[in-house]
């Protein structure tokens, strides 16, 4: 019988349990998918965002940090660009910007896993070890949570990982009643006062969507709860839960374990039939386990999301070395799978986003790491100026394909807005009825990124603002991709939401887009909005690609200020 070290050091440090044999095999694939030779040339492939070399990604796991570096563990096809035969790949990075990759840290190799390594989180122990715990893919297709364990704990990159010869440490049976094909994506353990772990596994029962309360004592001996911390009618499977505290009225992020009054929590579901990631914001009582959304947060897909464009299966977890709270997201395709075979990936990863509690308290803030601002290089300034109705202004001398754009609008003469229909509840929709070139009043204005020379492919990305009832005014938010692509073998879906901001008191609307080749990834009102685009231009590419800002509403507006950098290219593999 081997026994690994490691093995021993983890249950010597923590679990103080009886030392038992680690079985080690490695999965054969069945399912090979072989990737034909991707094209030389790659004008879609991203410079900043994250993405390896080449085959299939989705969701972003256990990220973390351990001894000064991040790692990004995320559900990868070694075998070609659509999903299947998932690993763990592993990168890290001293800054979230540059990457180094590594051997995958986690593939079939047990009984409990044989089928697949699906999503799950990492907890660091209170005494600084890391442990995963993911979904395996039993050989009866069953979804099962085991748990991994680095090899080597001096080894900063923790590049092997040892899996518990106890997996599955949580398996569907006839006395839990469990979905066995819908129990999956654990997330990070918390620690209660009264010394039990907890961890929450996403599942639904008929279409409700439902987060698997378990609790432990050691870390080893999962129990599930008789109930959930939290359901919803009709949502459908909950995918990839997240739950964690966020501080009242501060910036700075907490480890998951943090109670006290000065926090609220947030619970994101990533809904798997409409692949949207919506969260709400509410309360956690620990004694009777079970969280409850606040008055007024919408618990489903029209709820509040942390983008409203492609962004998927999301996790969070907390920088001990800033203080703050990272999320990371998958940002999914809009081309057709055979498209994506041809050019031998798929997926990428978003921009890495702190986040925070908004200061209403009813909603969070977002905005990218300030690390990536060090990929800023020459920057192009335009002074404040006014924007007449129906132009579009170049902004010349920076890399359109590769550029980071802030630009704030000043907004006057608000009594000129039109009037919002009371019938125009849904932002998308109303972002698709009234495109770019849907000329308003105040609005459509914000910036034309991508966009041709001659302007046949362009991604809008704008505000409008409308008066409301009782003279409130209402910001819609979009990111119209209609005319992204002269290819129509894309998912053009133009995006919406409103914005939380306003103009009255605010005065100026604030966006942020950081251009990336096929990424248009933009935050509106300072982080409040979030849309994210996947585009495929066939003109706007390379240094043919332009970028604008414009104004098609009939009123003015002011640029109160316009900053746009080219991006320099991140060192990813
Ligand atoms: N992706 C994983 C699952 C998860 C889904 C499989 C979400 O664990 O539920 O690749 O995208």
């Amino acid at each position: 019988m081997a026994i690994s070290p490691a093995w021993l050091v983890f249950c010597f440090l923590f679990l103080n349990h009886g030392v038992v044999e680690l079985e080690a095999s490695h999965q054969v694939y069945r399912d090979l998918k072989l990737s034909s030779s991707p094209p030389e040339h790659q004008p879609y492939r991203t410079s900043f965002h994250f993405q390896p070399p080449k085959n299939w990604i989705n969701d972003p796991n256990g990220p973390m940090i351990y001894r000064g570096l991040y790692h990004l563990l995320y559900q990868y096809n070694t075998k070609g660009a659509i999903w299947g035969n998932i690993v763990w790949a592993h990168s890290t990075s001293t800054d979230l910007v540059n990457w180094t990759p590594h051997e995958p840290a986690i593939y079939p190799s047990q009984t409990s896993d044989i089928n697949g390594c699906w999503s799950g989180s990492t907890t660091i122990l209170p005494w600084g070890t890391p442990v995963i715990l993911y979904t395996g893919i039993d050989p009866q297709n069953r979804q099962v949570q085991n748990m991994a364990v680095p090899k080597n704990l001096s080894d900063p990159y923790l590049r092997e990982w040892v899996k518990s010869p106890k997996n599955p440490l949580m398996a569907p049976t006839a006395a839990n009643q469990i979905n066995a094909s819908s129990f999956r994506d654990p997330t990070t353990a918390w620690l209660g006062p009264d010394g039990s772990w907890r961890l929450l596994v996403g599942s639904k029962r008929y279409s409700r969507g439902v987060a698997i309360l378990y609790r432990s004592k050691d870390f080893f001996h999962w129990v599930k709860s008789q109930h959930p911390l939290h359901s919803a009618k009709g949502t459908g499977m909950w995918e990839c839960p997240d739950f964690f505290p966020v501080l009242i009225n501060s910036k700075l992020g907490v480890d998951t374990s943090t109670m006290g009054t000065d926090v609220k929590y947030v619970l994101k579901l990533s809904l798997d039939d409409t692949k949207h990631d919506y969260y709400t914001v509410g309360t956690y009582n620990i004694n009777k386990d079970i969280y409850i959304p606040d008055k007024g947060q919408v618990d489903g897909d029209s709820g509040l999301r942390y983008d409203y464009g492609k962004f998927y299966a999301s996790k969070t977890f907390f920088d001990s070395a800033k203080n703050r709270r990272i999320l990371w997201g998958w940002i999914n395709e809009s081309s057709s799978v055979n498209d994506d075979i041809k050019k031998g990936w798929a997926g990428v990863q978003a921009i890495p986003r702190a986040l925070w509690l908004d200061v209403s308290q009813k909603q969070l803030v977002q905005w990218p790491i300030r690390e990536i601002e060090k990929l800023r290089g020459n920057e192009v300034h335009l002074p404040k100026q006014v924007l007449k109705g129906g132009l579009a202004l170049e902004v010349s001398g920076v890399t359109a394909s590769q550029a980071d754009v802030e630009v704030s609008f000043g907004i006057s003469e608000l009594e000129k807005a039109e009037v919002l229909d009371p019938s125009w509840k849904n932002p998308q929709v109303l972002c698709s009825k009234k495109g770019a070139l849907v000329d308003g009043s105040l609005g459509p204005f914000g910036v034309l990124a991508l966009a041709s020379k001659g302007m046949q492919e362009y991604t809008a990305v704008f505000f409008r603002i409308f008066k409301g009832h009782a003279d409130k005014y209402v910001v819609l938010m979009c990111s119209d991709q209609s005319r992204s692509s002269l290819n129509n073998n894309n998912d053009k879906t133009t995006y919406g939401a409103f914005l939380n901001v306003d103009p009255v008191r605010k005065k100026v609307l604030s966006l942020r887009s950081l251009i990336d080749h096929s990424i248009v990834e933009s935050f509106g009102g300072e982080g409040k909005v979030c849309i994210t685009a996947r585009v495929y231009p066939t003109l706007a590419i390379d240094d043919k690609a332009h970028l604008h800002v414009f104004n098609y509403g009939t009123q003015n507006v002011q640029i109160t200020g316009l900053s746009a950098w080219s991006m320099k290219k991140a060192r990813i593999y």
